[in-house]
């Protein structure tokens, strides 16, 4: 069979429980080829997941891991052409809420053995017909913006005063290693963002001249922009304080550029600033969607342009392997790939063709090195012992041989987590670890020990024997009962007290020992708590649940980054409406909303002590679509950048709002 991708076309929509009909996942599959199909299956994937336990009209439930579902039609079934073949799926992990829920990627598996690509459209809510929304939202510049001048994020103190006419650019005059270093990263950063507008220019192009010094008294990040009508210094300790005050004068510069009758350049006065907190962070997850060395690069230098300062980069996770480890090869060339009969299917969208990537060693020294220059340290997530799918698909040795039976992770993977009980675990993480220390200098590690099922390990002989060990006969027994018990499918189980958070228990207390022993700091999600056995003074969490458990861990003495899925996950839609994109699964949040959200609402000054700062988490589940990351990720992650830097009293939503706009963005899809 050889037609073209357009002589099949799927249709997907959803249409929720009503009183007299259950709900539906609704598959139209339509055959525009001049011939008729018979021993086919079709395969989707997308964010969304049938439940394993799903009655289906139609058609029946053939392979399905986490979000690859393969829909089978009836037995000699012959779809004719112009004919469709309709299939219900009674039964989801969770009822769809946005257009991206449904399949994104679609493919036949014909009766040769072959395979074909499906067009997919958005999927359609039966009874609404609102267009899709992709691409940033607009926030137009109004004609009288509140403050004179467009900074995000609002400095410390703003006394500037007169206005003159923006010059043309700036010519950066540096004396010493840290002003040169700090001229060459703006630079070479205003280059990447706005290489057209010229922001650093000669004399002779008209540039305004601007000294740059070191001034004794500053924190790192603090700096003082003094104005004049014919030039302007810039003070500060080193050159990440000089790089942020130019970042501010650059931000001024293109508001009264770029818009003269709504903003201004201040002709005298001065800019004091500093932030206010240490850690102003943004998560991308590059496991769900791959993302080339040119974006991860934009993204950083859009990082810097809001002034944040840490890069959490989650390389690994179930649905792929995205480090290139020497010792272990086949973490790159089996866990790095998804596609049709591939150890990693298709997922979330991913087509049958062999799809993703990975960082040579190369790439990321040269993107450390580019980070470092503008003021962001990273820190890589190596997610474990839960989310290892894809690793334990490249490395089968890391299971026990005996283990038996199977659990399922929250997003629906079977058997995916390391086991703490095997030596071999230790071996292969100490050898993974030792190399990306060498490639992260920042000497953090993140080590992720989120989303553990709560029947892991209830199989495997060895970890039985551990538990045994442990916590008594009683304990393990009681977890070798859970083998096999399906849980976890609508929502992510409670561990705390189980034989699952015992046995993680064990192998995070040896992990973050390995590390502080190579004199890093281990990071981990919330859960790394379990058990309070990891050291609290060579650790930090990220709080990502519930506020209350953020509030208390920090409490217990934990240093915590706050980033809570209802606001701070860039994942979840805009709006709760089914045109906009995104998840929903922590409910949904405006840019008005994550810049209002207060990270410490009801925290007493003890807990408050341990904040270490926030961060924003981008999960690419739904962002196949590069117009989909651009509208869930801008204007949030400059709405978060804010609140990690300036003083809560000196926020102002409408100030922010006027100059959001002006914001560099990824992508810069055009509004649909
Ligand atoms: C929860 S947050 C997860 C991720 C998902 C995310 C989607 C966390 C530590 N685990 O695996 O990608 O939700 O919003």
């Amino acid at each position: 069979m050889t037609s073209a991708r357009s002589t099949f076309a799927l249709e997907t929509s959803w249409a929720p429980a009503t009183d007299d009909r259950p709900l539906a996942y609704i598959l139209k599959l339509t055959n525009h080829s001049k011939s008729s199909l018979a021993g086919f299956r079709l395969c989707v994937s997308g964010p969304g997941r049938v439940d394993p336990a799903a009655s289906i009209d139609g058609g029946s439930l053939g392979t399905r891991l986490s979000n690859f579902t393969e829909l089978l039609p009836p037995e000699g079934f012959v779809l004719e052409p112009e004919a469709t073949w309709t299939v219900a799926v009674h039964g989801l992990s969770w009822a769809f809420k946005h257009w991206t829920d449904g399949a994104r990627g679609a493919y036949l598996v014909l009766a040769d053995g072959g395979t074909l690509s499906i067009g997919t459209g958005p999927t359609l809510k039966v009874g609404g017909n609102a267009p899709p929304k992709r691409g940033v939202a607009a926030f137009p510049v109004p004609m009288s913006p509140p403050v004179p001048v467009s900074v995000i994020p609002w400095p410390k103190e703003v006394a500037v005063s007169g206005r003159r006419a923006a010059p043309a650019g700036f010519t950066l005059i540096a004396g010493g290693a840290e002003a040169t270093a700090a001229a060459e990263a703006f630079t070479k950063l205003t280059e990447d963002l706005f290489a057209v507008e010229g922001i650093v220019r000669s004399a002779s192009e008209g540039g305004l001249p601007v000294q740059l010094h070191r001034k004794e008294g500053f924190a790192a990040e603090a700096y003082e922009i003094v104005f004049a009508v014919d030039s302007v210094s810039v003070a500060a300790a080193g050159r990440t304080g000089l790089l942020y005050g130019l970042i501010t004068l650059g931000q001024i510069w293109r508001g009264a550029r770029h818009f003269p009758d709504a903003y201004s350049f201040p002709a005298a006065g001065t800019i004091t600033d500093a932030p206010t907190m240490d850690w102003r962070g943004l998560h991308l997850d590059v496991a769900r969607q791959f993302y080339g060395e040119a974006e991860i690069r934009k993204l950083l230098a859009i990082l810097a342009w809001s002034k944040l300062n840490r890069f959490h980069w989650h390389l690994s996770d179930d649905e792929s392997w995205r480090v290139e480890i020497d010792a272990y090869p086949a973490l790159t060339e089996i866990g790095a790939w998804r596609g049709h009969g591939l150890p990693v299917p298709p997922l979330l969208g991913t087509g049958p063709e062999k799809t993703g990537g990975f960082y040579t060693k190369a790439t990321i020294r040269g993107i450390v090195a580019y980070a470092k220059s503008i003021g962001i340290e990273i820190v890589p997530e190596i997610d474990v012992p839960g989310h290892c799918f894809a690793m334990q698909m490249a490395i089968p040795e890391l299971r026990d041989p005996d283990e038996q039976g199977s659990y399922y992770s929250v997003q629906g993977f079977r058997d995916n987590c390391l086991n703490p009980a095997r030596e071999k675990t230790y071996e292969v993480l100490e050898t993974i670890f030792k190399e990306l220390i060498e490639l992260f200098p920042f000497k953090t590690i993140h080590v992720g020990a989120d989303e553990v099922p709560i029947g892991a390990w209830s199989g495997s002989p060895e970890a039985l024997a551990k538990l045994r060990d442990i916590s008594g006969a009683a304990m393990a027994e009681a977890h070798a009962r859970r083998l096999n018990v399906i849980t976890n499918t609508h929502g992510a189980d409670a561990i705390d007290g189980s034989g699952a958070a015992v046995l993680q228990a064990i192998f995070l207390k040896r992990i973050q020992t390995f590390l502080a022993s190579q004199g890093c700091v281990t990071g981990g999600w919330e859960e790394a708590a379990h058990g309070n056995v990891i050291d609290k003074a060579a650790t930090y969490l990220c709080g990502w649940r519930d506020m209350d458990v953020s509030a208390a861990l920090a409490g217990e003495g934990y240093s915590m980054v706050v980033c809570p899925g209802q606001a701070y996950y860039l994942d979840m839609a805009n709006s709760p409406d089914w045109d906009e994109p995104g998840a929903s699964w922590a409910g949904w949040s405006a840019p008005e909303m994550t810049y209002q959200f207060d990270p410490v609402a009801g925290w007493n000054d003890a807990q408050k002590a341990n904040l270490r700062g926030v961060q924003a988490c981008i999960w690419s589940e739904p962002m196949k679509d590069r117009a989909v990351f651009d509208r869930l990720v801008f204007p949030r992650l400059s709405a978060i950048a804010e609140t990690g830097w300036t003083l809560p009293e000196r926020k102002s939503w409408e100030r922010f709002k006027a100059a959001a706009g002006l914001m560099p963005v990824l992508y810069g899809f055009p509004i649909a």
